[in-house]
């Protein structure tokens, strides 16, 4: 058992060894890479940002690295993927390339999305969007789970959410229909404690979420440690195999925090110095690397050259961003369903 805040969770008794032995040393260090390379484009993105090269909203996954990165790798490509607006990490991760996804958030034309889209609403082959309506990529995700089940396919359907949509209606219609119809969906709570300014206590009936609300569904719930990218890959694998083996939807919640304010125009005044310090103490990046370099995988220099190559390319998708040019203004209205 551990706690963080008022509330005790208990966490998927994850194998640190297992996790070496089955990802072995190129796994790993492609995952730590992952991680700095979606750091590295959230931290170049904002400051391309504040000079004023980006406008619209903006929501950075820093601190959210290890999620994400242990779930597409656990779980693999072939399955479905939705998230909310804060979808960078996500697109990076199913191989959306740096270049479109700067160029998206500079609105030109060869953007991921032509321009039209912007942070919200990155998408990939197996990636059915970001989403800017709280809890609306939920539905989605159940419709995609019930996709699979009807085509008789061995995959899922993952389906990323912040806590703040557990208050949502869409969340509970798609868990009944999902439980009800045994749909292989995994829908994993993102909770970094924080919907806007307003803190998880203050929003939510109950806590631990999943512990509490899983019952309810007649689901299996899990909670993982988004600070530890070793909990939250065993503990995928294990939910992705029990998923696809009972076809049964299950609920995750993983415990983390993000090193931003909700959006960029957050300055986070709602939070502590202390606090804040406490939790980039945790980062998943540096404790990954930790084991890795204690295994003798990496040592610090390594490590910096791998972080340098990640700014290079994040540099170099601003340069491919800055030179792409503006959508045509006769062609605004294309591929855009409702204005
Ligand atoms: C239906 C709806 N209501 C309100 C909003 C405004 N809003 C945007 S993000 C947000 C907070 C969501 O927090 P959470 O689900 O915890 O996700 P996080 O931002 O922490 O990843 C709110 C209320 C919205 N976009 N959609």
């Amino acid at each position: 058992m551990s706690e963080q805040g008022s509330v005790a969770y208990h966490f998927f008794r994850s194998d640190e060894k297992r996790v070496i032995e089955k990802l072995g040393k190129e796994g790993l260090l492609s995952c730590l890479e992952q991680m700095l390379l979606i750091r590295n484009f959230e931290i170049r993105a904002e400051s391309a940002y504040f000079q004023g090269h980006i406008g619209g909203f903006f929501h950075s996954y820093m601190g959210q690295e290890a999620i994400q990165t242990a779930a597409v790798a656990a779980i693999g490509q072939e399955s479905w993927w939705t998230t909310s607006y804060r979808c960078h990490a996500l697109a990076l991760l199913l191989n959306a390339s740096p270049n479109e996804l700067m160029a998206e958030l500079y609105g030109r034309a060869n953007g991921n999305a032509k321009g039209r889209g912007g942070s919200m609403h990155f998408f990939t082959d197996r990636m059915l969007g970001g989403f800017g309506i709280v809890g609306g990529q939920i539905p989605i995700a159940t419709g995609a789970a019930f996709s699979i089940k009807y085509q008789k396919q061995k995959t899922v359907s993952v389906c990323f959410l912040g806590e703040g949509a557990v208050a949502q209606g869409s969340l509970h219609e798609s868990l009944n229909m999902a439980a009800l119809w045994d749909l292989p969906c995994i829908y994993v709570i993102e909770n970094n404690h924080w919907g806007m300014g307003t803190f998880v206590e203050r929003a939510i009936s109950v806590e631990p979420i999943v512990e509490k609300k899983s019952l309810g569904y007649g689901m299996k719930g899990y909670t993982l440690n988004g600070n530890d990218f070793f909990n939250c890959y065993d503990g995928f694998s294990h939910i992705f195999n029990e998923t696809v083996q009972a076809s049964r939807p299950v609920l995750v919640e993983v415990i983390v925090d993000r090193f931003r304010g909700h959006s960029i125009s957050d300055p986070g005044l709602y939070r502590s110095k202390e606090n804040l310090a406490q939790c980039m103490k945790n980062d998943s990046i540096l404790k990954l690397f930790q084991v890795l370099r204690d295994s003798g995988f990496i040592d610090e220099k390594e490590y910096e050259k791998m972080d340098g190559r990640q700014k290079e390319v994040v540099m170099a998708a601003i340069d491919f961003a800055e030179r792409s040019p503006f959508p045509d203004a006769t062609e605004l209205g294309d591929g855009v369903f409702a204005l």
